[in-house]
């Protein structure tokens, strides 16, 4: 007891000591610094996500860079920097692809940590919406967007012991580069299969490989967006883009943009169609989308329905718009002639 007793005294003796000694002082310090060592290494990048044409017509739909390496503790921000949203989405390997408005389940909102355990992901983040994540144990994470199929890229989170290859500095020249060159794309809304004498192509756009995964271009356009027919004749649009649905939509914009409107029928090759009889008349194509690419080990997909055709029976001046992109620009016009 007695022992007890003198021990604590010296050390309170000691301790009262030191705050009037300019070296004990100094310790303390170095000793609180070297606890907090860790925390003030960890580095914090930035990426962003997206890059758009000046008339948004053009968006590239990828994670800028595609890849990136950074140390185990190290923390990255995503911000997204153009007007068709996207999700930042860490998935655990042989996860089922959950829809986007489900999230893995549930949503990040700010910031988040992945350890490759578990899932993690952002809601729709919208231009300037940002999310941190902060990968505390080293491993290659593959990052997702759940909203565009072709949109990966890979998190590289090394042991401390290892050197980074690139900086900052190095990443941000990079996502510029890469996010132009993915606009500059100009064949991609080259209309590829027109085989109809009235066919408007909706949109268009091309996947692109990387290292680390993909980038996809996707023009939020229609090809002919004024065009002019006589009474009676049919338009034929096509979806030709990769990955992207559009629609075609003439009047009230239904609730639900996924269904066709229920005036809308079924061709023989599975094309829907659609028929105006006046210019205060609505129609809907619904999703107009690719078939996902088949995958060993799953199921096959059906084939997707690309292709929609609207017969006007009277002269006028026929407004639409896709439901989905129409924020975008993307609008067109039918001129009916008698
Ligand atoms: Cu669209």
């Amino acid at each position: 007891m007695a022992t007890d007793h003198s021990h604590s005294f010296s050390a309170r003796y000691v301790h009262t000591n030191c705050i009037f000694n300019i070296f004990c002082k100094l310790r303390l310090m170095l000793l609180a610094g070297l606890l907090l060592l860790p925390q003030l290494l960890a580095a914090q990048w930035n990426a962003t996500v997206g890059s758009e044409s000046d008339d948004l017509g053009r968006q590239g739909l990828a994670f800028l860079p595609n890849e990136i390496w950074i140390h185990a503790g190290d923390s990255i921000t995503w911000t997204v920097a153009a007007a068709e949203p996207h999700t930042v989405t860490f998935l655990t390997d042989g996860q089922i692809r959950p829809p986007f408005n489900v999230g893995c389940p549930g949503f990040f909102t700010g910031s988040a940590i992945f350890d490759g355990s578990s899932c993690i992901t952002s809601a729709l983040l919208f231009k300037d919406a940002k999310l941190t994540v902060t990968f505390p144990v080293a491993g290659n994470f593959k990052l997702v967007c759940l909203l565009h199929n072709d949109m990966t890229g890979i998190v590289h989170v090394l042991d401390l012991s290892q050197p980074l290859p690139h900086d900052q500095e190095f990443y941000d020249r990079l996502a510029q580069t890469e996010g132009r060159a993915l606009l500059a794309d100009r064949d991609a809304a080259t209309p590829k299969h027109d085989h109809s004498q009235n066919g408007v192509a909706v949109g268009g756009g091309e996947i692109v490989a990387t290292g680390a995964g993909s980038d996809t271009l996707s023009v939020m356009r229609f090809s002919d967006p004024v065009i002019t027919v006589r009474a009676g004749d049919t338009v034929e649009w096509t979806n030709e883009d990769s990955i992207t649905a559009h629609t075609v939509t003439f009047g009230t914009e239904p609730q639900d943009p996924v269904p066709p409107s229920s005036n809308v029928t079924v061709d023989p090759d599975g094309a829907r169609h659609g028929v105006l009889n006046s210019i205060s008349d609505s129609v809907h194509s619904g999703f107009l989308q690719a078939a996902p690419q088949d995958r060993v080990g799953l199921a096959q997909a059906s084939a997707g329905v690309t292709r929609f055709r609207v017969t006007f029976s009277k002269p006028g001046i026929y407004p639409y718009i896709c439901a989905l992109h129409d924020g975008l620009g993307m609008k067109g016009k039918v001129i009916v002639l008698p």
